[in-house]
């Protein structure tokens, strides 16, 4: 964290934000030294001639401008719908007639509270209130197509695209763009723009996506293919993903922000999300820096990504890179390897499970939390389910590091959740780990399991009745420190954080047999792909005020 001390030298961000001369403050290293004091600690971005009575500017985003699924939508129905633009003038008349329905953090977030406020005072009453929201975001060759300012400068890794840098990221065989579903396959990208709708109640978000097919044809944009649609899962398994676990639990919050109520006392820089701010190394996000040499814990086969060319153009403030991913599951494929390998293993199905996953399917941490009296281990069964239903609550289920477990005799340090964030575990550390978070807004899609007539896949075509998996989403300021690293040197790395330690069991994506390392097992578990990835790309969720330039051809 070094470098976060000694960015008050800083000054890149004249570049990217509209004012003139900036300067930027920050905390000193004491006020870092506890994450526990984080809350009061300040960065302030201001402009230099401004008298000493002014208030701080850019000291925290502008929840107005951001869009609003990057505060979360958090709905129980979502529709993707992928555009095409014919040409210049009917992509910019298009985003001039759709830009006031896009829904900014603001509406977002002030829902999000009033939502939980009034549920809480209900005694768990859902649906009181409910909303549909809609976002947009841009694929490289889309913003070609509007044309702004100094789209040479945006990372390498957004120009060109996913299914371009497949091999990179594992996405080979089953996972191979040749075999993504449209409008995803193979190498030419076909979309130019995702609209993301987002609703409580399915009927809105017909009806506001009815509203959406008015503009796209009144501008004579193509709508490329059906839209994708996902939804929360029914009853008890309401929040939680096709393989039964609970998911949406540990989230970041944003400095300034946005506070997680299972994560209150460790917000993150808003840089590490958003272009035109400070992040966690003290490096204001959009802005070239040095370029880095490879992380001691990457393969051999990792090329660190080059730095950005200039700074990014002032539009680009406030905005955030979004990764698509559809994520196909396996999940009577990944039901049948934890009943038939659990015995041999001495454990169950549901603790094999847990211990491929890193948590219980209730969300339990494997790991204690502050409520569990001591002498309960929660890694040999469910502590929820045993008499210890507090460590669900908010403030408990997220509460914990791996630290005390540096062996991963709990969770084995290749389980899903200690790969993609390994915390205080080193390598990478915390401050490590602090600088690869990532905004997960994901929801499941397809149909349930039909018991009884459904078998295993194992990869290759499915029918519609039996695809199902995770529209994996995820916002970032920099693809290739968040996602793309994650699952390129952490996920897909067998030798990460430790030599042997097996692949992310759930999304590695690589060739089989994956490994996984239990410890206590003398040999690695050889385990199927559970995972497969059928489409996706990389986008820039523009902020509000940049959609509006954008439309005017002023970007
Ligand atoms: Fe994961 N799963 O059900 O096994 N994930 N994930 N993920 N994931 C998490 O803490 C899952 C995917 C992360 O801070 C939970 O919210 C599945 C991708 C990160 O402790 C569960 C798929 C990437 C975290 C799952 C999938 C990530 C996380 C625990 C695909 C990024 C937070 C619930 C089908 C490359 C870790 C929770 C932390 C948590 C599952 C995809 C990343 C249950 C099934 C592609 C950063």
């Amino acid at each position: 964290m070094s470098g976060r001390a000694q960015s008050t030298a800083v000054n890149p961000v004249s570049q990217i934000l509209p004012a003139g001369s900036l300067r930027i403050r920050a905390p000193t290293r004491q006020h870092r030294s506890h994450r526990r004091v984080r809350l009061r600690t300040r960065w302030y971005v201001r402009p230099v001639s401004t008298s000493q009575q002014s208030p701080p500017a850019f000291a925290t985003p502008d929840v107005h401008a951001i869009q609003g699924n990057i505060i979360g939508f958090n709905k129980d129905h979502e529709r993707l719908v992928f555009l095409r633009f014919p040409g210049q003038h009917a992509a910019r008349t298009f985003l001039t007639a759709l830009e006031p329905s896009i829904a900014n953090g603001y509406a977002v977030r002030e829902f999000n509270d009033l939502y939980k406020e009034i549920r809480v005072r209900r005694g768990g009453e859902r649906g009181i209130i409910q909303a549909a929201w809609t976002n947009i975001a841009f694929t490289q060759p889309g913003l070609e197509i509007l044309a702004p300012s100094g789209l040479d400068a945006f990372p390498e890794d957004f120009r060109l695209g996913m299914a371009a840098q497949a091999a990179a990221l594992g996405d080979v065989g089953a996972s191979d763009p040749s075999a993504w579903l449209p409008p995803f396959t193979g190498l030419e990208r076909q979309v130019h723009a995702m609209v993301i709708i987002g609703a409580d109640d399915a009927d809105d978000l017909a009806a506001a996506y009815t509203r959406l097919q008015e503009k796209v044809d009144a501008h004579g944009i193509v709508e490329l293919g059906p839209p994708q649609d996902g939804q929360v899962r029914p009853d008890a398994f309401k929040g939680h993903e096709h393989f039964g676990y609970k998911d949406g639990i540990s989230q970041p919050g944003i400095r300034g922000l946005t506070t997680s109520s299972k994560n209150p006392n460790a917000s993150i820089e808003p840089g590490e999300f958003l272009i035109g701010y400070a992040d966690e190394a003290g490096h204001v996000s959009g802005a070239p820096e040095a370029p880095e040499g490879p992380p001691p814990e990457a393969p051999s086969s990792y090329t660190p990504p080059p730095p950005l060319p200039a700074p990014m153009p002032p539009w680009a403030k406030d905005g955030s890179f979004l990764v698509y991913r559809r994520l196909r599951q396996d999940v009577l494929g990944f039901e049948s390897f934890t009943e038939g390998a659990s015995a041999g293993l001495g454990l169950d199905a549901d603790q094999l499970g847990a211990k491929l996953v890193g948590r219980w399917k209730s969300g339990a941490a494997m790991e204690p939390v502050p409520a569990l009296p001591a002498g309960v281990d929660p890694s040999l069964e469910d502590p929820s389910l045993h008499g210890h239903p507090q460590v669900l609550e908010d403030a408990q289920i997220n509460d914990f590091a791996y630290g005390g477990d540096p062996g991963g005799d709990k969770v084995p340090r290749a389980a899903h959740v200690r790969k993609t964030n390994p915390r205080d575990q080193a390598p990478p550390g915390q401050a490590g780990s602090d600088r690869r978070r990532i905004l997960r807004r994901g929801i499941p899609y397809g149909p349930e399991v039909e018991r009884g007539s459904e078998q295993p896949y194992g990869g290759g075509p499915v029918p519609d009745a039996q695809d199902r998996g995770l529209l994996f989403l995820c916002y970032q300021a920099s693809i290739s420190r968040g996602f793309a690293f994650i699952q390129r040197v952490w996920v897909n790395n067998d030798n990460f954080p430790q030599g042997g330690d097996g692949h992310d069991p759930i999304i590695s994506q690589e060739h089989e047999p994956r490994q996984f390392h239990l410890p206590g097992q003398a040999s690695p578990t050889d385990m199927r792909q559970w995972v497969f990835t059928t489409g996706g790309d990389y986008f820039f969720s523009p902020s509000i005020p940049a959609l509006k330039q954008l439309a005017a051809g002023t970007a």
